[in-house]
């Protein structure tokens, strides 16, 4: 009830009851508009007619649908030095931008700019580079498909790979460490296995703040009998205790426990938790072969087998536990879940993907399901639960600064052009090259780039060295105050919006993160008429910039988006008949290799991999720190000052730490810190955090994102997936002064 009437209040905060009704009723339904909250699935068949959503997509709704609007005069009022004074919440709340906003260089506020005038000066700018390398095109999760693919040509078509995007940041190690293991950098599950599966083991994950549709999923499997593992740092509210606002037995509060067995890891101790529990399979395997793990699909799916295993038994399961900081009882309850179930479905989220050895975690998760042979079958498989709405499609139209080369090829074969071979920038070399001079224009397609990547300060100075940045957005945010010397922000319309193009609402499709992809059509009346859709402003600008020598016909595209996905349907496969099955309520499924037990690794086979547990050490006075979300906030948009599930209210800056620690570190509960590491010779600090004692093992913290971004260096990478180490950052703590 409390996160039922949380969401009315959100909603009806922000805008009228009928708008609000409206947005509500037509949210996740199959003719309505997707969610622009996370990128859980909806259900195939029935969906809930009133209530397909959840407190925080409804939140997500009350944000962009609102009413404020600010157009001319507010810029006129408020000089960007004095909005840069806000915090993020505050900035946020001030509303939607309603009209295409200019600063020039040398300028204290932002003034009105014609949509012509503003293509043209980008267009200008574009065309002044001396190599198309200089500039960059970010791109967030929240883009639809068929933006996304006009975005990647537009870049591709100008010259450039340059197409950082915020899954960079976040499910890339899934990405890669799937790509190599499974051949698809996509999870296998469909939302129908959660019943069908005999365990479900979720890591790093807190669903009941970011994916609350998904304890729906876990209910139902808990139900049909499955036993559900978590593996956290944090006891998760949502994810132990939870009950369904959908249901009669929800509404009057009964409370089902969904985790059957709660590991509470220490930060980064899931490789060490993983091998432990492996280790007790393989004695009770080699005691009686066959019964534990699935030889056959071992034997005929499967590389690396022997050299995983070798590599296994150099360890000691009693040192592992240590390593993990999970008890050898609990290990043994989990590894018996394990030797009787062949059905298991691992989840994971940010917990996994921000750490240095993200990757390889991520590949022991996928030895453990290949040694039960848990994938290819019902009920069964990998699930990387995304975050960003459309963060996974995409990815599948090419925002991709390393997009595979059958990729490129296509472009080629459809458009007659070559596009750029090289490789572009990710996120953290893009924010490199900006520093050093050699990215000079910055264009963002959604998301609030500065308050999102690490190592802020260092950032704000990459984004001011640019000689242009612009942002295509719908509200109000940071990145458009800690700016390049010319600045622009483009308003555009959000998944709630109608998009009308020559007298006809437009549609879009969104791929969810088990692969659907979906039409999204906006059913609210645009705040303002100077509001353009993001595939028209995206073909606008390539036409501003080419003029008449482009090989593409841009103006096509803005007459009727179908003309954009006829031109999908011809680039990527898995989208024939796209037009058509776009508009079957429901959507359709793309192929799916792993899903159906096809592997197309360079080998043809399911890999296993060998890595190893990486020890951490920090002196006496060091914690590590991660990074996590609020309930009350979508990433860089913070909806409200409250974490009703950790019980804290009406402050963000505060520190979750073991009270051994506080006491160990001479601090008590309540005590204003300020945080501070050394991370290659530079100092970072975050200024007054309140400490707040908490559930968490002993040399493990945790802060909120984005305010402790400042603290996470720029430096400290995942390997192989280039991701920000988010949640595992060093750090001291000293008293704060004054
Ligand atoms: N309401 C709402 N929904 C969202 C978002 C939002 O901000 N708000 N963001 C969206 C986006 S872009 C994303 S990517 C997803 C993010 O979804 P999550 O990944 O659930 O987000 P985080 O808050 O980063 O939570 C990380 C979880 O991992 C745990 N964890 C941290 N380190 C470790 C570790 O070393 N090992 C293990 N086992 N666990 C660890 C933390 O305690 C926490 O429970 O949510 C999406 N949905
Ligand atoms: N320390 C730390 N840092 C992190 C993380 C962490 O866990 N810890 N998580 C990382 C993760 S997982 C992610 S995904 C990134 C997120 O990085 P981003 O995607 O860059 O950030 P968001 O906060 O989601 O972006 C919000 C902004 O997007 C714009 N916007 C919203 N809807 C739309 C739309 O429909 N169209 C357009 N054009 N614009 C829109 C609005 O202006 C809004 O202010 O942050 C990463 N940063
Ligand atoms: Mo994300």
């Amino acid at each position: 009830m409390t996160a039922v009437l949380s969401s009315a209040k959100h909603v009806f905060g922000e805008m009228d009851v009928a708008r609000g009704m409206k947005a509500l009723l037509a949210l996740n339904q199959k003719d309505g508009f997707d969610c622009p909250g996370c990128a859980w699935p909806d259900p195939d068949g029935v969906r809930s007619k009133i209530a397909e959503y959840c407190e925080n997509g409804a939140k997500a709704i009350a944000e962009e649908a609102t009413t404020k609007k600010l157009g001319a005069q507010f810029f006129k009022d408020n000089s960007v030095f004095d909005l840069a004074k806000l915090n993020d919440y505050q900035i946020g709340k001030k509303g939607r931008v309603a009209e295409p906003m200019y600063l020039p260089e040398g300028a204290t506020h932002y003034q009105p700019i014609s949509w012509d005038d503003a293509f043209k000066k980008m267009g200008d700018k574009l065309n002044s580079l001396a190599s198309p390398d200089e500039a960059v095109f970010y791109t967030s999760g929240r883009t639809g498909n068929e933006a996304a693919f006009l975005y990647q040509l537009f870049a591709r078509e100008y010259g450039t790979n340059n197409l950082p995007d915020c899954s960079n940041m976040c499910h890339e190690s899934s990405g890669v460490a799937l790509g190599e293991t499974l051949g698809l950098g996509k999870g296998s599950v469909k939302l129908e296995d959660f019943a069908k599966s005999e365990v479900i083991i979720i890591l790093g994950q807190n669903p009941g703040t970011n994916h609350p549709r998904m304890l729906s999923a876990l209910q139902e499997a808990k139900e049909a009998g499955s036993t559900i593992i978590s593996v956290n740092p944090l006891p998760e509210t949502g994810l132990i205790g939870f009950s369904n606002p959908q249901t009669v037995k929800g509404a009057l509060g009964i409370k089902a426990r969904l985790t059957d067995i709660f590991l509470q890891v220490k930060l980064n101790g899931d490789m060490a938790l993983l091998k432990a529990i492996e280790l007790l399979l393989l004695e009770e395997e080699e005691k009686k072969p066959g019964s534990v793990f699935d030889l056959e699909f071992i034997k005929n799916n499967t590389a690396g087998y022997e050299e995983f295993i070798s590599n296994l038994k150099k360890y000691k399961v009693e040192e592992l536990a240590e390593a993990a900081g999970i008890s050898m009882e609990q290990i043994r309850e989990t590894a018996d879940v394990f030797k009787k179930k062949g059905k298991i479905i691992a989840c994971w989220a940010m917990g996994l993907t921000q750490h240095k050895n993200a990757v390889a975690t991520i590949q022991e998760v996928v030895n453990l399901i290949l040694l039960k042979g848990s994938i290819g079958k019902p009920g069964a498989g990998t699930c990387p639960v995304r975050g960003h709405s459309n963060v996974q499609g995409d990815r599948t139209m090419g925002i991709n600064e390393k997009a595979p080369q059958k990729f490129l090829d296509s472009i080629e074969r459809v458009y007659g052009f070559r596009p750029p071979q090289a490789h572009g920038y990710d996120v953290v070399e893009c924010i490199h090259a900006m520093h050093e001079g050699k990215a000079k224009v910055f264009i963002a397609m959604g998301g609030n780039f500065l308050s999102a990547t690490p190592d802020t300060t260092y950032t704000a100075e990459a984004m001011r060295n640019c000689d242009m940045t612009v942002h295509i957005s719908t509200k109000l945010n940071r990145s458009h105050l800690i700016h390049g010397k010319e600045a622009l922000i483009l308003p555009c319309c959000g998944h709630t919006d109608i998009d009308m193009v020559n007298g006809e609402a437009q549609f879009i499709t969104c791929e969810n993160s088990m692969g659907v992809v979906q039409m999204s059509k906006g059913s609210l009346k645009p705040i303002s008429d100077k509001l353009l859709g993001e595939p028209m402003i995206v073909a606008r600008l390539a036409m501003a910039t080419f003029g008449d020598r482009s090989k593409i016909n841009w103006k096509l595209y803005t007459e009727h988006y179908d003309y954009i996905r006829n031109d999908i349907e011809l680039t990527i496969p898995g989208f024939g008949d796209y037009n058509k099955r776009a508009r079957i309520l429901g959507g359709f499924y793309l192929p799916n290799g792993p899903r159906e037990g096809k592997f197309s690794t360079a080998n043809g086979k399911a890999n296993f991999t060998t890595s190893d547990v990486t020890k951490i050490e920090l002196a006496e006075d060091e914690l590590m720190m991660q990074t996590l979300r609020s309930h009350d906030q979508f990433n860089t948009t913070i909806y409200g000052l409250d974490d009703r599930y950790r019980g804290v209210y009406n402050e963000r800056r505060v520190i979750f730490m073991n009270e051994k620690d506080i006491i160990r570190l001479g601090f008590k509960d309540g005590d204003i810190v300020d945080l501070y590491n050394n991370h290659g010779g530079v100092e970072r600090i975050a200024r007054k955090f309140i400490i707040i004692p908490f559930s968490i093992p002993e040399q493990c913290t945790a802060t909120y994102f984005p305010e402790t971004n400042v603290l996470v260096p720029i430096g400290s990478t995942a390997d192989k997936s280039n991701t920000p180490t988010s949640k595992m950052v060093i750090l001291k703590l000293r008293k704060h002064v004054g």
